[in-house]
């Protein structure tokens, strides 16, 4: 392997073959021939990484050389999924493994199966986190990812009798071959706790300050090209002194270890929720965590290049992923006031250039506010700043409004009452120079009603980024066929400049064009078809048309809608069994958080649905329902390009952006959805024609509040109330009476989310999709219109925005 990145002979003496060999026999000791394919897949990948330390060294070293401005980006998700086939791909390393693949007789397709998805993320916001860093590894920008190495990752979901059961993701249980340990890049945390066991539980004990030790593991960001090659860089706990040797001595020998196994079980496991702020005291050690570690790391290289705290904003972006490393403000001022010496204004002035924040959510219940005594129990010191900020907030608002209105008291740091909580959306709003929501109408919101007395303090600060995601991972990898197709017929420039997309427009009257996409499809239905048929036993029919619904699963996400409406269908079909109905097989997919019982009640409810509606022989196949267990990246990187639609059905004004709905799109689906997040940016680039839009508008579900009642359309609408009364029947739960009861109860009682108001048009835009699909040529036109529109969705052009407005940071190729 000679000069491959034109950085001179990798020093690795052999060829690539004898490097994939070397580590069979070195690192396992394993006969080559008798090696398992989790030995061949490690050996595979740790070979993959040699080839690459090289240009990840140069990387490195460039950026020390050049000293640019660099951004660091905080998230406590990277939900990054397998990383094996996106690495081979990005570094164009695909021809050699093929070649290698097939001289020894491996099946490549069997090694990635034995990757575990690394699901350090919940959904969304991760997952983001994850596309965002490959795209600027891809355009070269200095970057570098800050996260949490959850030892547990997003627990495992599996389905028993229905319903949702959760298990441990034990992902690291054998060593993971992409990550490096630095131990010598070891940093101190300081806490004014520690941790004890008692009475078999470890407990934060509080005004006893402790030292943590958050040890740095990185993982290689290769950019596509392979000329940049980024880091991640993932913090676990541990202490400075393994165990107490006093205590051992004395006989205690669990005890000894209890302070360790305390400070060690900080990064144990990640939060398994989204959309709720739950109370626990140990999430808030995790997001102080990550920021103690996070910012020691980029102050000490700050310092290696810079001698004057002047220039911190010119040589430092950091991006707060929602408000979980919000604490990055008083921790930032702590280290400018306390550590640097600089007085109150200019520390002020230094972070707040420094910082920039992005919200992912307009649900009040996901917006984080932590008890003060917390912050006076662990962190005294950044309650104290905190708190002066407020006062100097407070001083600014109340003389620029000096009439008392409440104004005050909502922009606030602090929320007044028995137990005073520190508002962590408004620290980092008012810590930072730039506020952004996801999608226009999400960014519109925050600014007319979540935050908006604090837009109309500080109108300069907010923005809207519109998520992007990566299409080397979204479509180049994970549809090889369709990639092949748009390749052939518009050069590949598309991979790293999705606008170019644009140019499959006027093929989208092309027969032959039309009839390659076709097949495209096809041949991803197959796939994914074979592959769950292999993994799950499950049969899917893939001349069926798959519409899919993949997602946490959430009221607001109205599962629930597309259930109602398989219902409504399985009537239609149960009266008339001639009926013209193109069969379609609904895929549901999505973990609900383990405390969210209406959520799993939705997952059970689902089931039972599948259950009776696949058995049914007056059905006779035309409808087939499924929920697949577990889902995660990788399944999604099967599902999505053998889906015909692409269910985006929240209630308007509640998904911040979504990135599925992209995924989708780029793919060939067709979408289903409500005018909600991105979604209406997406029909806006492919023409409202060429979308299935439906349902409420945003602004109509906030009129409507006050006097929606969901009885009326029970009362009006025939079908719905058919559907609601079959349910409450028990018809789908025959042995478990009432099962359901707590579903219709939540739909006629009151409705949040407004499932009735828009099953009609639901409806009848499914109907408009059944006819459209019976039209395989009409079908496919609006599918490759679809695709030829996805070109803004690339994270890459998100990365670009940004980089030039809020962190106005340039590439800084490496040589
Ligand atoms: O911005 C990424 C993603 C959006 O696409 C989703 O619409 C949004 O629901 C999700 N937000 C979260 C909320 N977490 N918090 N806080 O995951 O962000």
């Amino acid at each position: 392997l000679r000069d491959l990145y034109g950085c001179g002979p990798v020093e690795i003496t052999g060829t690539r073959d004898a490097l994939y060999e070397r580590h069979l026999t070195f690192d396992h000791v394993v006969d080559v021939n008798r090696a398992t394919d989790r030995q061949q897949f490690e050996s595979a990948a740790r070979s993959i990484r040699d080839v690459l330390s090289q240009r990840w060294l140069r990387t490195e070293q460039t950026y020390a050389a050049v000293n640019p401005k660099r951004v660091y980006y905080l998230s406590m998700e990277f939900l990054l999924g397998r990383s094996f086939a996106n690495n081979v791909m990005n570094a164009l390393l695909h021809p050699a493994v093929i070649d290698m693949a097939r001289q020894k007789g491996l099946d490549v397709m069997a090694l990635t199966e034995m990757e575990p998805d690394a699901g350090l993320g919940n959904g969304g916001l991760g997952r983001l986190a994850a596309c965002f860093i490959e795209s600027m590894a891809t355009l070269q920008i200095p970057g570098m990812g800050y996260g949490l190495r959850y030892e547990y990752g997003i627990f495992r979901q599996s389905l028993q009798d229905g319903w949702q059961v959760e298990q441990p993701d034990n992902w690291l249980r054998r060593p993971d071959p992409w990550e490096v340990a630095r131990i010598d890049e070891a940093v101190e945390v300081r806490l004014n706790c520690s941790f004890e066991l008692q009475a078999g539980a470890l407990k934060p004990v509080f005004g006893r300050p402790s030292i943590l030790l958050g040890i740095p593991f990185d993982r290689p960001v290769i950019g596509y090209g392979g000329k940049t090659i980024n880091t991640l860089r993932l913090w676990a706990a541990g202490t400075p002194d393994y165990f107490n040797f006093q205590r051992f001595s004395r006989g205690d020998f669990v005890g000894a270890f209890a302070e360790s196994l305390g400070a060690e079980s900080l990064t144990r496991v990640l939060y398994p929720d989204d959309s709720t702020s739950m109370g626990q005291g140990l999430r808030f050690l995790q997001e102080y965590f990550l920021v103690a570690c996070a910012l020691s790391d980029l102050i000490r290289r700050f310092r290696s290049g810079n001698s004057d705290w002047n220039v911190l904003p010119e040589k430092v972006a950091i991006q707060l992923n929602d408000t979980h490393p919000a604490l990055a403000v008083p921790e930032l001022m702590r280290i400018l006031v306390d550590d640097a010496g600089l007085g109150w204004d200019r520390a002020w002035d230094l972070t707040q250039r420094t910082l920039a924040y992005t919200n992912h959510t307009l649900l009040p219940e996901a917006l984080e506010k932590w008890p003060l005594a917390w912050f006076e129990a662990v962190v005294p010191r950044h309650l104290d700043i905190i708190l002066e900020i407020n006062r100097r907030l407070l001083g600014v608002v109340r003389s620029r409004w000096p009439v008392n209105d409440g104004r005050a008291e909502r922009i606030s740091l602090v929320e007044e009452g028995e137990h005073r909580k520190i508002r962590m959306a408004n620290l980092a709003v008012v810590g930072s120079h730039s506020t952004n929501g996801v999608a226009a109408i999400h960014s519109r919101l925050l600014r007319s009603t979540t935050l908006r007395d604090l837009a109309e303090l500080y109108p300069d600060r907010f923005n809207n980024k519109t998520n992007g995601v990566t299409p080397r991972r979204w479509l180049l990898t994970c549809n090889p066929g369709l990639a092949r197709v748009i390749s052939e017929a518009i050069g590949a420039g598309w991979v790293t400049d999705l606008r170019q997309l644009g140019r499959l427009k006027p093929l989208a009257g092309d027969p032959s064009f039309l009839d390659a996409v076709f097949k495209a499809k096809r041949e991803a239905k197959v796939r994914f078809a074979n592959w769950l048929k292999s993994t799950t036993g499950e049969h899917v029919d893939p001349d069926t048309m798959l519409d899919c619904q993949i997602k946490r699963i959430h009221e607001y996400k109205r599962q629930l809608l597309n259930a109602l409406h398989i219902v409504v269908l399985y009537n239609r079909l149960r009266d008339s069994r001639n009926m013209e109905f193109p069969p379609r097989t609904f895929i549901f997919a999505g973990k609900a958080a383990p405390a969210y019982t209406l959520a799993k009640l939705i997952i059970k409810f689902i089931n039972n649905l599948a259950g009776t509606v696949n058995a049914d022989p007056a059905v006779g196949g035309r409808l087939k329902v499924l929920f697949l267990p577990d889902y995660r990246v990788s399944l999604a990187e099967y599902l999505i390009p053998a889906s015909d639609v692409s269910e985006q059905i929240s209630t308007a004004g509640y998904e911040a952006s979504g990135t599925s709905n992209m995924k989708f799109m780029m793919n060939g689906a067709l979408t289903v959805g409500t005018r909600d997040g991105a979604t209406i940016e997406m029909a806006e680039e492919a023409g409202e024609e060429n979308f299935f839009l439906f349902g409420l508008s945003a602004g109509e579900v906030a009129d409507s509040r006050g006097w929606y009642d969901p009885r009326w359309h029970y009362a009006h609408e025939p079908e719905t109330k058919r559907a609601l009364d079959l349910i409450a029947s028990d018809y789908f739960s025959r042995n478990e009476p009432g099962a359901f009861r707590p579903i219709c109860d939540v739909l006629l009682k009151r409705d949040f989310y407004m499932h009735l108001a828009d099953l009609k048009s639901y409806g009848e835009t499914h109907e408009k999709v059944g006819r459209l699909y019976a039209d395989q040529k009409g079908w496919a036109a609006k599918a490759a219109i679809n695709i030829a529109s996805s070109g803004n969705f690339s994270s890459d052009r998100t990365i670009n925005e940004y980089a030039g407005q809020i962190w106005r940071v340039t590439p800084c190729p490496v040589p």
